[in-house]
């Protein structure tokens, strides 16, 4: 049991029982010329947090624990976009819509894929995921139980959306949450600040929150 200097009081980390989940680092999010630049989003923002993630990642493959990595997109055929989610969209930069690194948030498209800085190594655990929760229409939480997790570790993008939707999930569902905050970003940095606070808020109403390097320390 390793102890976790974090907001709103300190956490005790089993390794055991403890994996990091990786949210959506999908080139269209994060890349300059991507989906979500095109959407007039400066993805600076999302860029910065990418060497505390990798740090994070190696941390967690030294130790010899779980890395799940998360993507947002939908099989081909749309089978799986609720029409209310893809007319969300202006026409033309609608999900399935031709965009500038293929189809957009379609599985498979080379918008859909890990950045190569972050990109899952063999036998992590990749969750396709059709909604802002990772838990939400996948088997994340069939594939959790049978690795007798109960601690989970957040990373990625953005805080206040995929990030935050997939940690209330998890609190809902009895996992205790701890976000790496040097290692979530959002493309408007008084959310992720406000999303934080939120979730740390009344006794930690959701989780908690670290930096990186606290969270290795504990863990080591
Ligand atoms: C994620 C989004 N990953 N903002 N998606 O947060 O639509």
């Amino acid at each position: 049991m390793g102890r976790v200097p974090a907001r709103p009081f300190d956490l005790d980390l089993d390794p055991g029982r403890t994996a990091l989940i990786v949210i959506d680092m999908q080139r269209d999010f994060l890349e300059p010329g991507g989906f979500g630049e095109s959407l007039g989003n400066d993805v600076t923002h999302l860029q910065a947090i990418v060497p505390a993630t990798q740090r994070l990642i190696a941390g967690f493959r030294s130790a010899g624990l779980p890395v799940i990595h998360t993507r947002e997109c939908h099989q081909p055929d749309l089978s799986d976009c609720p029409p209310a989610k893809r007319l969300r969209g202006a026409p033309g930069l609608r999900i399935g819509d031709d965009g500038p690194m293929g189809r957009i948030l379609i599985a498979g498209e080379p918008g859909a894929e890990i950045v190569p800085e972050l990109f899952p190594i063999e036998g992590e655990i990749v969750v396709d995921k059709p909604g802002k929760g990772a838990f939400h229409a996948t088997d994340l939480g069939e594939h959790l139980a049978r690795l007798g997790i109960s601690q989970l570790v957040f990373a990625g993008v953005t805080t206040e959306v995929c990030v935050q939707t997939t940690m209330r999930e998890a609190n809902d569902r009895g996992f205790e949450c701890l976000i790496a905050e040097d290692a979530t970003a959002s493309y408007f940095p008084d959310f992720k600040k406000t999303a934080i606070d939120m979730m740390t808020a009344q006794g930690a109403i959701v989780g908690w929150a670290a930096p990186v390097d606290a969270i290795l320390e504990g863990l080591g």
